[in-house]
């Protein structure tokens, strides 16, 4: 199948400031040949930078794939090298956090600070000390962390590090159930969160949702009420605690001797959404996740001393972890995170941040720019970017015309701009232009060329590469630092999910294409899972909210193009018997998945139906859902139930339009 993608495939551009560090795709070709063809030595040899307490033994265990393990034995703890060897070094007054609360109004916030390697030092020291010693947790326990963007929520994370506790951060969009089933699964015995957040004016009531979310746990013993927001909320005697009230209490020198965590020790549990409604623990592991941290530092990120990172993620989700929290403390840099919308109160907060700190890396993502587009250059006049050496994009496919309009707008057509691609599953950057390596000509919206090491392919149905320019799926052959250790408590599901649609090779559920250059381009996803303004959400997880509500008796779910946020859920809904299809009914139906998922997942539109397009067997096809939606094809309907169910798919998406 050729396909005409419409993709500027041929279009290079050579950014003027990094011209010395291009080089032809074929020789970069040549290059990623010879370290994937020896990756195990090539990957020891980007290990052997880290400071590592104890040597590993050996540098992969491939014998009982798919659970691989990297630098076994190997002793190495991700909080002393990401805070002790710096707070101990000249880098002991270097600000490692720079950190903005929401402003109230106009250009200033109201909150900033500048927490140096050595504060952060001690924060973590001292938030370890009550970990291990008021709660006695210790190296295998979990805990979760329900904490907005504020500076806790780092130092919790790389206490726990210091400790060998796994901790599991979850978003704070997400609702009382999502954090339930979350805190559930990982078995957390402690709970971090804050009386609220700040987002848009408003006070997300954290300590309420969590308080919902804890009528339906038990293993949580504890918890930890960071004060934020000052909002009233209800504490638990017994139970819950003011982290102000504990923390003035320790020991301001305290100092908690960091484990000697072994490189396959569990770092943290990330959920994520995937194509059932259960979300899937994603464990990430410490010496390989830092390996891929430290190499993609340098590589994409051509990371420097002087650098000024900003990441514009939420810590909630792995971008977050990878490149605001552990990526930039490990190479020693200042990280610039904040709290709020990067358009709140003004338009352009992002672009004032930018010129505020003199941010020189800037990442960021599609829907980011696009909303920032939408209104136009304006807006921006008079902003001074020129602090900015290099940026990137992650989350989902960047469109041509995004990629232009901020290569011009910020990076005046002059600095390295890609568009990385990676997931929670593979801890790092793995597909990506590497302008601290060798820079490849950049392409508007491609992702470049799989990382020396990284065997990424695009493949057909069978498993056989595909032609230029011939969609297929996305696929990495052999393992890599930084690659999960297995789904918590689920090891099947993790091989059924990733490693069985190609036995013995990693399926992430891309649909990519390779250019004749040899560029990736990925395309979206290939299965039901969508990134609704970069984030990731199953339509599964929504469908499961919505046959939950008792008017619904069935209801599919599928992401449909949007110019803003690349994709948003649509829901067809069948209703139970006599209900009312009626508008009062789509908002209580909006809501109620709001409600149960997060403020996160909005759907977009709902139709209601009599019929869905289900197998014989009695499976939903969402596919031929999307395709009638979208104007596709529908493709192959032989195992349809009932052809009629189209055509009322049709009408009710047509009627409403
Ligand atoms: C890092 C992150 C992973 C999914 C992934 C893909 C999409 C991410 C992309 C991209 C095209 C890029 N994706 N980066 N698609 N170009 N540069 O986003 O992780 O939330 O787990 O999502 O995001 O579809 O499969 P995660």
């Amino acid at each position: 199948m050729s396909v005409n993608w419409s993709l500027p495939f041929e279009e290079k551009i050579i950014p003027s400031k990094y011209q010395s560090k291009v080089i032809s795709p074929s020789i970069y070709k040549e290059l990623h040949k010879i370290a994937t063809e020896n990756y195990k030595e090539f990957w020891a040899s980007i290990a052997s930078q880290l400071e590592w307490f104890k040597p590993w033994e050996k540098v992969l265990d491939d014998s009982n794939p798919p659970f691989y393990k990297w630098f076994v034995s190997g002793e190495i703890n991700a909080s002393y090298l990401a805070v002790d060897r710096h707070a101990k070094s000249w880098r002991k007054n270097k600000v490692a956090i720079i950190w903005e609360g929401e402003p109230a109004e106009g250009d200033k916030p109201k909150e900033v600070r500048y927490i140096t390697y050595g504060e952060l030092y001690r924060e973590v020291n001292r938030v370890a000390y009550i970990l291990k010693e008021v709660y006695g947790l210790k190296k295998g326990d979990a805990i979760s962390l329900y904490l907005p963007m504020i500076p806790e929520l780092p130092i919790f994370m790389l206490a726990a590090a210091r400790l060998g506790i796994i901790f599991s951060v979850v978003f704070s969009g997400f609702s009382a159930q999502a954090l339930a089933d979350r805190i559930n699964d990982a078995r957390a015995k402690l709970l971090v969160t804050a009386d609220g957040g700040w987002r848009r004016g408003k006070i997300v009531p954290l300590k309420d949702i969590a308080d919902k979310a804890l009528e339906n746990t038990s293993t949580v013993e504890k918890v930890l009420v960071v004060k934020r927001t000052n909002n009233n909320i209800t504490m638990k005697e017994g139970r819950d605690e003011f982290f102000d009230n504990v923390y003035k209490q320790v020991p301001l020198n305290a100092y908690v001797e960091p484990e000697r965590t072994k490189s396959e020790d569990p770092l943290f549990i990330l959920y994520t959404s995937g194509t059932t409604g259960k979300p899937k623990g994603i464990v990430h592991d410490t010496g390989g996740y830092l390996t891929i941290l430290h190499a993609t530092m340098n590589w994409v990120f051509d990371i420097k001393d002087s650098d000024i990172m900003w990441t514009t993620a939420d810590i909630g989700w792995i971008t977050g972890h990878s490149y605001i929290v552990f990526g930039p403390l490990l190479e020693g840099v200042t990280t610039v995170m904040y709290e709020g919308a990067l358009d709140y109160p003004n338009p352009d907060r992002w672009a004032s941040i930018i010129e505020r700190y003199g941010v020189t890396i800037l990442y960021t993502s599609p829907t980011a720019i696009r909303s920032f587009m939408k209104l136009g250059e304006d807006v921006y006049k008079g902003r001074d970017f020129s602090s900015v050496r290099l940026m990137h994009s992650v989350g989902e496919p960047i469109n041509p015309e995004a990629f232009r309009w901020f290569f011009r707008l910020v990076g005046k057509e002059s600095i390295p701009f890609g568009s990385t691609w990676w997931m929670t599953e593979t801890g790092g950057i793995m597909i990506s232009h590497l302008p601290g390596l060798y820079l490849i000509p950049l392409k508007p919206g491609t992702n470049g060329m799989p990382l020396p090491g990284i065997d990424a392919d695009v493949v057909n149905e069978n498993g056989n590469p595909t032609k230029p320019e011939e969609r297929g799926y996305l696929v990495i052959r052999k393992p890599w630092p930084g690659m999960p250790l297995t789904i918590w408590g689920d090891p099947d599901r993790y091989v059924k999910v990733y490693w069985s649609k190609f036995p013995g090779i990693f399926y992430p559920g891309d649909f990519a294409v390779k250019d004749s250059d040899g560029y990736f381009w990925i395309l979206g996803r290939a299965d039901e899972v969508i990134k609704v303004a970069g984030h990731r959400l199953g339509t599964y997880e929504l469908e499961s909210a919505l046959i939950h509500h008792p008017a619904v008796a069935e209801a599919a779910v599928v992401g449909v193009p949007d110019p803003l946020k690349g994709e948003v859920p649509v829901a067809f809904v069948v209703l139970k018997v006599g209900q009312k299809a009626n508008e009062e009914l789509k908002k209580s139906l909006n809501e109620w998945v709001r409600e149960q998922v997060g403020p996160i997942a909005s759907l977009s539109s709902i139709y209601f139906v009599s019929k869905l397009p289900k197998t014989r067997s009695g499976k939903i096809m969402r596919r031929v859902v999307k395709a009638v939606i979208t104007n596709q094809p529908v493709g192959d309907v032989t195992t349809l139930e009932d052809e009629a169910s189209v055509e009322e798919v049709k009408k009710a998406y047509e009627e409403l339009k």
